[in-house]
């Protein structure tokens, strides 16, 4: 199967809602980011557009929970964004999970090559976010190739009110909780022991596939804790210290 051909089941695994085996032969990752390219390119002719990336896999946790431990990215879109406080319908997803993260908005250009001061300097805001991530393969299974084939499993976010930034980020409390529940609490010291360094990463990746991050765009940290499967009637809330907190419903 070609890259092309590849980028156009996902990309239509996921417009339907409907899971597809993993791919039946292993790609390489610089493959894999092609189709993930092409299957951008594909909801871009749709009139999509992209607003920032998303990173994967920079906590423990989640490497932990998916068995990959290597740091990944994927696109988004302003088609994923969920305002704050608003409800999705559960039928848009195959089988989604949330997890609590950080956004950046980014106030500046990044070149690849930043430190972590660049990085603060450049921000325009912070915010608590919630990714909702939903794998287009079948059991939530996959191998590295195939996750960012699949754009990293992206498949909405949530960004709670955007607070001025502050240069110390490495250790807010996280707690996200669904139905008034406590169900996952952590830190953000998990995300690469100072989530800005996921943005330091995000800046390298994005540049060396050339489309280096811009003012405006959204960055992602990454999932502090293990995701969250989510059912119809769900009500995630998610509180990050000194941040404050974001929601989303599922309908
Ligand atoms: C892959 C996406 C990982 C994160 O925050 O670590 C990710 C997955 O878990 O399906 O979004
Ligand atoms: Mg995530």
């Amino acid at each position: 199967m070609n890259i092309a051909a590849i980028a156009e089941r996902l990309d239509t695994a996921m417009c339907d809602a409907r899971a597809v085996p993993q791919l039946p032969e292993p790609l390489s990752l610089d493959q894999a980011y092609a189709v993930q390219a092409a299957s951008l390119a594909r909801r871009y002719a749709r009139g999509e557009r992209r607003v920032g990336i998303k990173m994967g896999f920079t906590s423990l946790a989640k490497m932990e929970q998916m068995g990959i431990s290597e740091v990944i990215w994927g696109r988004l879109t302003d088609a994923m964004q969920v305002t704050d406080g608003a409800s999705v319908p559960l039928d848009r997803f195959v089988h989604p999970r949330i997890e609590p993260e950080i956004a950046f908005l980014l106030a500046a250009d990044l070149p690849g090559d930043i430190s972590e001061a660049q990085a603060y300097a450049a921000l325009a805001g912070v915010a608590p976010a919630l990714e909702l991530i939903d794998s287009r393969y079948e059991n939530f299974r996959f191998s590295l190739s195939d996750v960012v084939a699949d754009n990293s499993s992206s498949s909405a976010f949530v960004v709670g009110p955007w607070h001025a930034p502050f240069p110390d980020l490495a250790d807010l409390d996280f707690t996200m909780a669904i139905g008034g529940e406590p169900k996952q609490v952590g830190s953000s010291a998990a995300i690469l022991g100072d989530p800005i360094r996921s943005l330091v990463r995000a800046a390298r990746l994005a540049a060396a596939a050339g489309e280096p991050l811009q003012a405006g765009d959204v960055v992602m940290a990454g999932g502090a804790t293990a995701a969250e499967a989510l059912r119809r009637g769900d009500h995630v809330v998610l509180e990050v210290a000194r941040l404050g907190s974001v929601s989303v419903a599922i309908d």
